[in-house]
């Protein structure tokens, strides 16, 4: 699917067959020359996404949902963000795939094939939130260098696979063990091999927990392409760069893994609140762990137009990393005053929840309808955006849509 695929040594009638026609004047085509129509593929078609999905870049490929796209209890893959960080891996053959779990704290390293982790493995099926730590991004200021995202980074898909912590329990773990790092086989911007877009990893308590699972399966078929074909950590209710696609390699580490974007500033805040804008030394930064509290509300699309009179449903989706939501307030008049949404229970752990509730607004004219989650220890979003940080992480803003009753 990239341009250097296609070139060199490709003949006319692979042109041909690629775009699906024969290009009549191919014989006047300059040597070299790549047809326009098999240039950029359209990412709508090339992964399966919905034409309403917005593409925030092409090189790498980032897309994201809008708010009312995600109305779904459980995310279809067509609206499903996508975030990568470098090229998507070439020649994937899923038969000859294989899983290396080594490290410096693994007992007995080995190897997988996609067959064995089914076979050998009892495979589990759980619902996992699975959120970009910079969902959110767009609202920072001064602004936060990186894909400008606004609330669409956030999915909730059916995830299948063998746990973890099975795996890790045959392979054995030393008593050093600290943390696990993923590589996967997706290429650097740059086409270095020495080089990884991205390496991150959990600390063994996370990598343990039953819902975490190297995933061969999302809502029940293999995996899409964009989403990690064929084999994917996921650990929800974590920044979902912590799960790694088309993996593999987990190293078993005795120390916090080292990999790529794991330093710096990247999935890192400053361990305690700054101003804005200020430049925070590299010890007083902390790994972005469990995500926090926030809602979303899918229903109706922001702009909504009603009758005066008539009553409006709304629904949405509430998370809260590794805690659960406890409730999720509704507000009309800018957050004065707050009512009650009726909220679900998650189907499993790291599941979102679904609140809904019905609307009456007072006349005609502009209302604003705001919706606020909590999480079980009573810590419930800001209204407006939270603390700053040097690439604008963790905005967990309540999420506002624009009603007119007329
Ligand atoms: N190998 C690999 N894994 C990766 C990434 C990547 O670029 N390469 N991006 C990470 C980030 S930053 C996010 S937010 C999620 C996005 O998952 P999705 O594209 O399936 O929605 O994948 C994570 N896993
Ligand atoms: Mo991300």
């Amino acid at each position: 699917m990239e341009r250097r695929n296609f070139i060199g040594g490709l003949t006319l009638a692979a042109f041909s067959s690629a775009l699906g026609a024969r290009i009549v004047y191919g014989k006047l085509m300059p040597a070299g020359y790549l047809p326009v129509g098999l240039q950029d593929p359209d990412p709508y078609t090339m992964f399966g996404k919905d034409s309403g999905m917005v593409v925030l870049n092409d090189r790498p490929w980032n897309m994201e949902a809008r708010a009312h796209l995600l109305d779904d209890k459980v995310t279809p893959n067509k609206y499903m963000f996508i975030r990568n960080n470098g090229l998507l891996p070439e020649g994937i053959d899923p038969a000859a795939w294989t899983l290396e779990v080594s490290g410096e704290s693994a007992l007995r390293p080995g190897r997988y094939t996609l067959e064995e982790l089914k076979k050998r493995f009892p495979a589990y099926t759980y619902q996992l939130t699975l959120e970009c730590a910079g969902n959110g991004r767009s609202e920072f200021d001064p602004p936060a260098s990186g894909n400008q995202w606004t609330i669409g980074a956030v999915s909730c898909a059916y995830w299948t696979g063998a746990r973890l912590k099975d795996v890790l329990k045959e392979i054995g773990v030393k008593d050093n063990a600290v943390y696990i790092g993923y590589h996967g086989a997706d290429i650097h911007l740059s086409r270095d091999p020495a080089k990884e877009p991205i390496s991150r990893g959990i600390p063994m308590h996370k990598a343990l927990q039953d819902e975490t699972l190297l995933a061969y399966a999302m809502n029940g078929q293999d995996i899409p392409l964009a989403h990690g074909h064929p084999l994917r950590l996921v650990a929800g209710g974590w920044p979902a760069s912590a799960s790694g696609k088309w993996l593999r390699t987990i190293s078993i580490r005795d120390r916090v893994h080292d990999g790529e974007k794991m330093g710096g500033s990247s999935y890192r805040v400053p361990c305690e609140p700054v101003a804005p804008g200020t430049e925070v030394p590299d010890e007083n930064m902390c790994i972005i762990e469990s995500m926090p509290v926030k809602s979303l509300l899918t229903y109706p699309r922001t702009g909504a137009v009603i009758k005066n009179g008539q009553r409006l449903e709304i629904r949405g989706h509430a998370w809260a990393g590794e805690k659960e939501v406890s409730r999720v307030d509704y507000s009309i008049d800018f957050g004065a005053s707050w009512k009650r949404c009726s909220l679900g229970q998650p189907v499993n752990r790291l599941a979102w929840q679904h609140f809904s509730a019905q609307v009456e607004f007072p006349g005609q004219g502009y209302y604003e309808v705001w919706a606020r989650a909590a999480d079980s220890d009573g810590l419930a979003q800001p209204m407006v955006l939270p603390g700053w940080n040097p690439k604008g992480y963790l905005n967990n803003a309540c999420h506002r849509i624009a009603i007119k009753v007329s």
